[in-house]
């Protein structure tokens, strides 16, 4: 792999373009107040805390959003004055991060910043600065710094519309040339990056045709961010990925055999979350391309969340996974609810309850911690990508140059996913699954030894 994109061009800061040089690189300790319209902010205050932000309090104002400046000025003002007072001993002592509950309009974020005066950030930009912490891959972050750079482009227009109808002369470092010269700037590096990318995604398919070309079937793992997609994913492939109690720690793919099936591969990759910008999910599609032309998918339910929770993550996984499918492929799907050693049975009762009230799917319920149902979901992976299990009856050897049923018996169960064995003297009967070229090849080595029924 090549090394990391050479950033060509500054980043604007909270993107209210206030001056690019006061971007910050580290936010890891900062401190922020969440401004909001809505009383729940749980998991837009865990996006700040993934990233280490420190949430000092959050101020909501009831009502409809200003189509301005989202709040009130009023309210914004008086915000902006009390952090200025904020002194030793105040809670809002510095705090230089103001985080807006709501993907905001270029034109409200850069109203914002001139009456504040503090870095804002809005959700889209918080996700935009999570995944570039996160992101590993010189695709990943190929795929989110052309998402920022357009976010940026936005504010950017806005910035040199105001100064060409004179709405917001000598502010910023710019001036009207100053913009227009990032601008161009910013716009070369999209298509360069694009460039770079599209390369990325030609030899991405291309791995693609040779998996399915190879006969390997696929299984993608998918599912809201955090549900324990990475942490199935090693239970099923015993592969070591990154898995962590925080939103989007995968931003990535990675493929993994299944265990004792090496023509079964495993796909892990970027979860989803509620109201993604569209720039943003842009650049993941072929991400998130990779789990969605699998054979199989296994869509992640998170059991031990809330009723409430269950719900809305599991509309927007649907909404996101079925939306992109070609279609044809929803059939494949299997629930699985995670975390149940989290869980009592009663919670349990009622996250079946949801998942079968809005979908049609089976559902299978495991927890990576314990390594409950991890046997049973290999089952129900292999039934659906093999159909039922098939009865392997090995005999011992009769004629000179036929196997010992010992070695015979061992080469069988390398190659099956075993359920069931039954032994006698001279004979062992195995149930399982079987690739089908491994069930030839056995019955072609061994034509007097192998029997094979359903
Ligand atoms: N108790 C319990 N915790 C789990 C289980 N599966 C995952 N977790 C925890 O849930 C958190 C998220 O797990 P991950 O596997 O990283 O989740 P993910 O879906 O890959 O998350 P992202 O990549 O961030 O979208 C981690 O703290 C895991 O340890 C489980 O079965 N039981
Ligand atoms: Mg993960």
């Amino acid at each position: 792999m090549s090394s990391d994109p050479v950033p060509d061009v500054p980043l604007l800061a909270g993107m209210g373009g206030v001056n690019s040089t006061e971007s910050h690189s580290v936010h890891f300790g900062r401190k922020a107040i969440i401004i909001s319209r809505d009383k729940n902010t749980h998991e837009f205050s865990s996006l700040a805390q993934t990233m280490g932000i420190e949430v000092v309090d959050v101020v909501v104002q009831k009502g409809k959003p200003n189509s301005k400046t989202y709040l009130g000025t009023g309210k914004l003002q008086q915000i902006s004055e009390e952090l200025r007072m904020a002194g030793q001993g105040h809670h809002w002592q510095n705090v230089d991060l103001l985080l807006i509950h709501s993907n905001l309009k270029s034109s409200q974020l850069v109203n914002i910043n001139d009456l504040t005066s503090v870095e804002s950030w809005d959700r889209v930009r918080l996700l935009l600065e999570l995944f570039t912490i996160h992101a590993s891959s010189v695709e990943a972050k190929i795929q989110v710094r052309i998402a920022r750079l357009l976010a940026d482009r936005s504010i950017l227009r806005e910035l040199i519309n105001r100064e060409h109808t004179g709405e917001r002369l000598g502010f910023g470092a710019g001036g009207q040339t100053g913009w227009s010269n990032v601008m161009t700037a910013v716009s070369h590096e999209i298509a360069k990056l694009r460039r770079k990318l599209k390369k990325l995604d030609s030899s991405l398919s291309e791995r693609r045709r040779q998996r399915a070309k190879s006969g390997a079937l696929t299984v993608g793992l998918a599912g809201y961010t955090n549900v324990g997609k990475s942490s199935l994913f090693s239970s099923l492939s015993g592969k070591p990925v990154l898995i962590k109690n925080q939103l989007f720690s995968t931003l990535e793919t990675t493929v993994g055999r299944m265990a004792n099936q090496p023509r079964i591969l495993m796909v892990d990759t970027i979860g989803f979350i509620d109201n993604v910008p569209a720039e943003l999910l842009d650049s993941f599609s072929a991400t998130l391309q990779e789990s969605l032309s699998c054979d199989m998918l296994l869509l992640l339910v998170d059991a031990s969340d809330e009723p409430e929770e269950i719900r809305r993550k599991l509309a927007t996984s649907r909404r996101e996974l079925f939306g992109r499918l070609d279609d044809g492929n929803s059939n494949n799907t299997l629930v699985v609810l995670t975390k149940i050693d989290l869980c009592t049975d009663e919670q349990l009762r009622e996250a079946k309850e949801i998942v079968h009230f809005y979908s049609s799917f089976e559902s299978s319920l495991v927890s990576s911690v314990t390594g409950q149902g991890i046997d049973e979901l290999r089952a129900s992976v292999m039934t659906m990508l093999h159909g039922p299990p098939i009865k392997i009856n090995i005999y011992a050897p009769k004629d000179d140059g036929d196997m010992g049923l010992v070695e015979l018996v061992s080469r069988v169960y390398r190659e099956t996913l075993v359920i069931g064995v039954e032994e006698n003297s001279n004979q062992t009967k195995i149930s399982g699954w079987m690739d089908k070229a491994n069930i030839a090849r056995l019955m072609k080595d061994h034509p007097n030894q192998i029997q094979i029924s359903i």
